[in-house]
């Protein structure tokens, strides 16, 4: 696997899933796998999960972690070609990138959308520029359009607690103080696209999110009635994706709070389970007494970030 972004990277999920489920059980099995491998972790923006489910998954597979959070302990970094660069930036990414390649056998990059220029986020601008200068397999750690480890884990989670063959998973949209980017959503439609599911999309009208990360799921404005009989609710927040209207690309159209996750929501499901990737705003993308529930699996899901996250190095590894 030489670079992970999209669902198609990993191929068939039915196998994926099955690998994850080794490595959950015996995740040291692979140990001399990474043996003399450098994995580095490039962080342009803030993480918990990300960073250290990386750094678990990395010395799992006997692999030496570096962990690099851009601006903080190294120099700020251009982004844009063409600049002149006498600005705070000290060092561009064309000569950073090739750099940190030759330290590394792998690279994994989080760097959020602007959420100013639609076009440049949805090239996906600075993460191409790591496939294509750093000569090494590059992971989405979250980049301006996905969160593909994030995806994967919230599959795993699914697959793991789900009683019916194939459940049914609502995405809802809540509301947030900021704006945020959609690569949680954009990734989530397009794994649970791919997977056993009843897929239902909702969220109040303006923030639809980019077509090619829907596909042909099914789009329900009435967040009370997508809700009914659902096995599943997963929670975020984005901003708006400017599918309808480019100029509100990036927005907070709605701060609605009756689209906050609570009880009554939750009455109309099939007593489902509740998910959101973290870190969660309480009571205003959830209810308390909705996250504190025992249908609550936002715990597990975190967990599980190490084994998606072990389960692509280990592909990778095993095909450098
Ligand atoms: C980020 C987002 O919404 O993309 C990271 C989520 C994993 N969330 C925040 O910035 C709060
Ligand atoms: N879910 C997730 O990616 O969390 P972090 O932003 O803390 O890494």
């Amino acid at each position: 696997m030489r670079s992970f972004f999209h669902v198609s990277d990993i191929g068939p999920l039915d196998k994926a899933l099955e690998e994850a489920r080794k490595v959950k059980q015996t995740p040291f099995a692979w140990k001399g796998l990474g043996e003399n491998k450098t994995i580095m972790l490039v962080f342009f923006n803030s993480s918990l999960r990300t960073r250290l489910s990386s750094q678990k998954a990395a010395l799992n597979l006997g692999m030496n972690p570096i962990v690099l959070n851009i601006g903080q302990e190294s120099w700020k970094l251009e982004t844009e070609l063409g600049v002149v660069m006498d600005g705070d930036k000290s060092e561009h990414l064309r000569e950073a990138i090739p750099v940190m390649g030759s330290y590394c056998d792998l690279i994994g990059v989080r760097s959020f959308a602007g959420l100013t220029d639609r076009e440049f986020d949805y090239a996906e601008t600075i993460l191409s520029q790591f496939v294509e200068y750093s000569g090494r397999p590059v992971i989405s750690l979250e980049s301006a359009t996905v969160h593909p480890c994030q995806a994967f884990a919230d599959l795993i989670t699914i697959d793991e607690f789900k009683t019916k063959k194939r459940p049914k998973v609502v995405m809802t949209w809540a509301p947030h103080p900021r704006a945020l980017p959609q690569a949680v959503p954009n990734s989530f439609a397009e794994w649970m696209n791919e997977a056993d599911v009843d897929f239902v999309i909702t969220h109040p009208e303006g923030y639809e999110l980019d077509p090619r990360f829907v596909g042909g799921a099914r789009v329900e404005y009435d967040q009370m009635k997508a809700f009914e009989g659902a096995d599943f609710i997963y929670a975020k927040n984005w901003s708006c994706p400017g599918v309808k209207n480019p100029d509100d690309y990036g927005r907070i159209l709605s701060k609605d709070m009756s689209w906050v996750v609570d009880e009554r929501h939750m009455a109309v499901t099939d007593n489902a389970f509740f998910m959101h990737c973290l870190p969660v705003r309480r009571n205003m993308i959830v209810s308390d007494a909705v996250i504190d529930s025992p249908r609550s699996l936002v715990i597990p899901e975190a967990a599980n970030r190490v084994v998606s996250a072990q389960v692509v190095m280990k592909r990778m590894l095993e095909s450098l």
